[in-house]
C-alpha cells in the first residue's frame, strides 16, 4: 500500500496550511539517506558550535544569506537513496490527494545542512509563495504547491524545528490577503509570534506545508547540534504559475542517479512522459537510451510493442 496518510491529515492540510506527518518514513528509509547526507555535508560542521544570542532589535528575526549555506538542488553527489527520498511513492500519493489531481510534479527539491552557530537561522515569519510565483496563492486545491520539509535527523525545538502559526490562527492577526513579508509591521509579527507552534519530530517525520502559511525558520541552541532536512515540493502538472527548478538546466550534475533508478511514475513527477505516451516512439526510445545508457526502458518499449 502506497499511502501512508489519512484524510484527516489532507484536509488538516488544507484547514491550517500545514500538518506535520509524524515518522511518515522508516528508519530502515532514513538511515541510508542520513550517510548520504553525512558524506555531502558531514565536514561543514563549524568549530565553533554555540547557540547564537543575535540581537534582531525590534523584529522577531531577520533573513541572511549565511542561513542558505549548505543548501543544494537535486540530484546529489551520493547514492540513489537521498536521490530518491524526495520522490518516495508515499509522498507522491500524499501530494496528489492534496492536490486532487492524478498528475504531479516535483518541481523543487534541496537538502539543507543547518548546524548550532553556523548562523543566526532566526528568520521573520513570511509565505514563501515570494519565490514560488509571480502571482499569490490559488484558491483552487489543484492550483496549490504542498511542500514537505523530509527531517533525516531527529528535530525537537533545540534542533531548529521551523515555526508557523496554522491558518485559523494567523488569519485574524493579518487578515485573509496574508502579506509575503511583514517586516514593516512589529506588532503583526509578536502577535503572530504568541501563536506559534514548532514543526517537532523524529527523524522519518514531514513537515507539510503550503506557500501561503505563515512560518520561520528557527535557531539550533543545542551545542555541536546539526539539522539534515530534504525538501521535496510538487504542483499540479500544467500549473505554469509555479516554478522553482528547470531540472535540465543542471545537466552536469549525476542526473543517471535518478533516471536509472526511479520509477517510471517517479520520473514523471520530473516531466518524464509516462509509458505509453505518444512521446515515446521507436527513435525516442532510441535516442534516450543512447543518451541513458543504463536506463531501463522496458515498461516504455512494451507500451509501444502493445499499442502496435
Ligand atoms: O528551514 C526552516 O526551518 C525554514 C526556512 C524557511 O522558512 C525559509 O528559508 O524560507
Ligand atoms: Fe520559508
Amino acid at each position: 500500500m502506497t499511502k501512508r496518510h489519512s484524510a484527516n491529515q489532507v484536509a488538516q492540510w488544507h484547514r491550517d496550511g500545514a500538518v506535520l506527518l509524524q515518522q511518515f518514513l522508516t528508519p530502515e528509509e532514513i538511515a541510508p539517506c542520513f550517510e548520504d547526507m553525512r558524506s555531502l555535508y558531514g565536514d561543514k560542521a563549524p568549530t565553533a558550535s554555540k547557540a547564537r544570542q543575535d540581537d534582531h532589535g525590534e523584529q522577531v528575526g531577520v533573513f541572511s544569506m549565511d542561513q542558505f549555506r549548505n543548501n543544494e538542488d537535486m540530484p546529489f553527489n551520493c547514492s540513489p537513496a537521498l536521490n530518491l527520498l524526495g520522490l518516495h511513492p508515499a509522498l507522491i500519493a500524499m501530494a496528489k490527494d492534496a492536490l486532487g489531481t492524478e498528475d504531479v510534479r516535483l518541481y523543487q527539491s534541496h537538502t539543507w545542512a543547518k548546524y548550532t552557530g553556523a548562523a543566526d537561522y532566526e528568520q521573520p515569519f513570511h509565505c514563501d509563495f515570494k519565490n514560488h510565483t509571480l502571482t499569490v496563492p490559488s484558491e483552487e486545491a489543484c492550483g496549490r504547491t504542498i511542500n514537505f520539509m523530509i527531517y533525516i535527523t531527529d528535530v525537537g525545538e533545540a534542533d531548529g524545528a521551523i515555526s508557523y502559526v496554522p491558518l485559523p490562527d494567523s488569519d485574524p492577526i493579518t487578515g485573509p490577503n496574508r502579506a509575503m513579508f511583514l517586516d514593516s509591521d512589529v506588532e503583526t509579527q509578536h502577535r503572530l509570534k504568541q501563536k506559534e507552534l514548532r514543526g517537532v519530530g523524529p527523524a522519518g517525520s514531514i513537515f507539510a506545508y503550503g506557500i501561503d502559511v505563515y512560518h520561520r525558520g528557527m535557531n539550533l541552541t543545542v551545542p555541536d547540534g546539526y539539522r539534515y532536512t530534504l525538501t521535496a515540493s510538487y504542483k499540479a502538472a500544467g500549473n505554469d504559475m509555479i516554478g522553482w527548478s528547470a531540472w535540465p538546466h543542471s545537466f552536469m550534475k549525476p542526473w543517471h542517479l535518478l533516471i536509472n533508478n526511479a520509477t517510471p511514475e517517479q520520473l514523471a513527477c520530473l516531466g518524464i512522459p509516462r509509458p505509453g505516451d505518444p512521446f515515446w516512439t521507436i527513435r525516442t526510445l532510441e535516442r534516450a537510451q543512447l543518451r541513458w545508457p543504463d536506463w531501463d526502458l522496458s515498461a516504455y518499449r512494451q507500451a509501444i510493442a502493445a499499442i502496435a
